[in-house]
């Protein structure tokens, strides 16, 4: 037998094409050289460097399934997977900043909006000239968003939309804010809205004390009567599928980013138990120590394996939602457990931010709880297998 690549046993490199691993690699470069410098204390001090997505949109890495014609890099889902994993292994928060921006704000626009629409604002999210954001959550309504109460009321040359958003990724620095309302005039039917910065009754407080996810910017949307003209309602989506059919992209690199993290933490505690001895060897030496990189191995590279096949299912529009549902529940658990796994392995070391794993427990934790919980993402496995909804 030909001998173990303990990183990737299954060889997953050798499975992508060329463009996909020079896009990998040009990823890497740029996390590993950029970003990760600036990561320990972005989450430390809970700064968002603004000049991050501007960096990212030179090198293709915002909205980069997106065709050419929008300044976008064309390029596959398995290459966006890629994308979002390389940032990860760096920090959840950089990766948040670009899924939010790829995901839940250039791919609604194009998929929903108007050619002026996608002409005014993918270019300019492209290259990082704006950053957007995407509210959906509420305060009462999280898990269960079909309850929202965001109104849109039709007015004279277009609508007036009040009520709140919570929880929204890099709104306090947003440019550009895609918001799920209901709207009177279309039947009290939930439509997407986009709502320019420094519309009169717009406000994006930042949330403060948040213990994960430090280093990207959350707030809330506050909406008082805010004006939105016709010309910026999406026209082609309407009801639940608008925002998830944005959630399903997001959630499968979410899947990918969760290994990337797993990846770094794996790799952090391997490296430590086997420089620091305990008992005259190195804690690497140990059986215990043994088994729990063996068990980290074996799921990082399942959920990679995972993660690719929805990728190519994804490129070739296979995959039911439900299977998006399977990869995130599972990368998101399994890495998050990896990451306090690796921690313990760090014993006192484990708890300082030096180590470079202790962010990654605090990140994990809110990535599996959102884009929908890891217990709401196994209740729409369960609708899937039984037919019957357990939600309500
Ligand atoms: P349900 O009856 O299941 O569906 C209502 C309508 O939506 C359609 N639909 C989907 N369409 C496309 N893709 C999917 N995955 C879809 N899931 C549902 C469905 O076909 C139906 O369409 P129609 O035309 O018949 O109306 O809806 P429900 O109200 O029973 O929902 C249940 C549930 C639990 C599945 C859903 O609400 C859910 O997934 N909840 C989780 C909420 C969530 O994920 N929120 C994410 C907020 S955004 C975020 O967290 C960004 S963080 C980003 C970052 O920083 O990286
Ligand atoms: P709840 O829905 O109140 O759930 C609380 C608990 O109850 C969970 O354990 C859940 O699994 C469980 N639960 C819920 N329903 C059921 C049920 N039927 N049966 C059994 N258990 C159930 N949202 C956006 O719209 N845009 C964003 O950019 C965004 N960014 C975020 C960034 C961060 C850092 C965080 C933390 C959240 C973000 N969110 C965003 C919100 C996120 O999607 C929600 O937090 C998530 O969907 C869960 O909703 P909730 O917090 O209201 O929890």
């Amino acid at each position: 037998p030909a001998r173990l690549v303990w990183e990737d046993p299954f060889l997953i490199d050798s499975m992508l094409s060329e463009e996909e691993r020079m896009i990998r690699d040009t990823a890497h470069a740029y996390c590993q050289e950029k970003l990760k410098p600036r990561a320990l204390l972005a989450n430390r001090n809970e700064v968002f460097d603004r000049e991050i997505m501007s960096e990212m949109g030179e090198l293709g890495l915002l909205g980069p399934t997106l065709p050419e014609d929008y300044g976008c890099v064309g390029a596959n889902y398995v290459a966006y997977g890629l994308i979002a994993r390389e940032v990860e292994r760096v920090d959840s928060g950089y990766r948040s900043a670009m899924s939010v921006q790829s995901s839940l704000v250039m791919h609604p626009i194009f998929a929903y909006g108007t050619e002026e629409q996608r002409q005014k604002y993918l270019p300019k999210l492209a290259s990082g000239e704006f950053v957007g954001c995407f509210g959906l959550t509420e305060p009462d309504h999280g898990s269960d968003p079909g309850s929202m109460i965001t109104r849109a009321v039709k007015v004279d040359g277009g609508y007036r939309l009040s009520g709140a958003k919570n929880w929204i990724s890099n709104s306090p620095i947003a440019d550009v804010f895609i918001v799920w309302a209901k709207s009177e005039a279309h039947g009290g039917k939930i439509k997407g809205f986009v709502l320019d910065k420094g519309a009169d009754g717009l406000a994006a407080p930042k949330i403060e004390g948040k213990f994960s996810l430090r280093a990207s910017i959350t707030g809330m949307i506050m909406m008082d009567e805010v004006f939105v003209p016709e010309e910026n309602l999406l026209p082609h989506a309407e009801g639940l599928a608008g925002p998830f059919g944005c959630l399903n992209r997001a959630r499968y690199g979410i899947g990918w980013g969760a290994m990337g993290a797993a990846e770094a933490c794996w790799h952090a505690a391997r490296t430590y138990t086997m420089d620091r001895k305990q008992f005259g060897k190195p804690l690497a030496a140990t059986q215990l120590i043994q088994k729990k990189l063996a068990d980290m191995q074996t799921e990082i590279s399942l959920g990679l394996l995972a993660a690719l096949r929805l990728g190519r299912m994804m490129d070739a529009h296979e995959n039911s939602a439900e299977l998006i549902s399977l990869v995130k529940r599972n990368n998101c658990g399994k890495a998050l457990a990896i990451a306090r796994e690796a921690r313990d392995m760090h014993g006192g070391n484990g708890v300082s931010d030096e180590y470079g794993v202790i962010q990654h427990v605090m990140n994990l934790e809110a990535v599996n709880t959102y884009e929908g919980t890891h217990d709401v993402h196994a209740l729409i496995l369960g609708r899937g297998i039984t037919g019957l909804q357990a939600f309500q």
